[in-house]
């Protein structure tokens, strides 16, 4: 089981690093791990587990943040209308996106990143990602507002990019022009 302890912190060199593809069919080892992201993100949400593991809560996990450099993502999360978003994903890559921008009105947190940092974060309003689950089947998912954007964050981990490398640092909640900000 993973707890905050597996968990890198920024500064880490492997957290700048470009993960690699996750040969398929994946191994028994790469399931496990993808199993264990996935479990993270739901134990965090469980308040019981939360504290008693000292998880701090998340919606998503990637693996180069247990130091894993294979691009394996896990979100866990509910949209606005109730929805479900529950993926463990291996090769997740967004095929298309929209022009338009969205962004948090609360800005971005990061489990790697034990401070806040305040400012907004464009994101693309829509995306289109591809990958494979656990089971071996190839989905192809149309996402919008808060799982789009979650999915957008932990697909930068396997790429290197931390949630602050987009924020405008001379002025962080300068309006983002023509975006949507997402309440939250
Ligand atoms: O990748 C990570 O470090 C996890 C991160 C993902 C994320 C945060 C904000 C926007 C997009 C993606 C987190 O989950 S930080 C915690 C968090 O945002 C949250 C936790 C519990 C409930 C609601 C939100
Ligand atoms: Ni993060």
């Amino acid at each position: 089981m993973i707890t905050m302890g597996d968990i890198i912190r920024d500064g880490h060199p492997s957290l700048r690093k470009v993960a690699a593809e996750v040969s398929m069919p994946p191994s028994e080892e790469d399931k496990q791990i993808l199993s264990s992201l996935l479990e993270y993100v739901v134990n965090s949400q469980n308040p019981e587990m939360s504290i008693q593991y000292g998880l701090r809560p998340g919606i998503g996990l990637a693996a180069p943040q247990i130091n894993v450099l294979k691009r394996m993502i896990a979100v866990h999360l509910m949209d606005e209308t109730g929805t479900l978003y529950s993926y463990a994903l291996f090769n997740p890559k967004i095929i298309s996106h929209s022009v338009e921008k969205s962004y948090l009105n609360s800005g971005e947190g990061c489990l790697s990143v034990d401070r806040a940092i305040p400012g907004y974060v464009p994101r693309y309003a829509r995306i289109t990602v591809k990958g494979t689950t656990l089971n071996g089947e190839e989905v192809k998912l149309r996402l919008k507002g808060l799982p789009a954007i979650c999915f957008q964050h932990e697909i930068d981990h396997l790429n290197g990019i931390m949630f602050y490398d987009y924020i405008n640092h001379e002025d962080p909640l300068r309006p983002i022009e023509g975006a949507i900000a997402i309440e939250r």
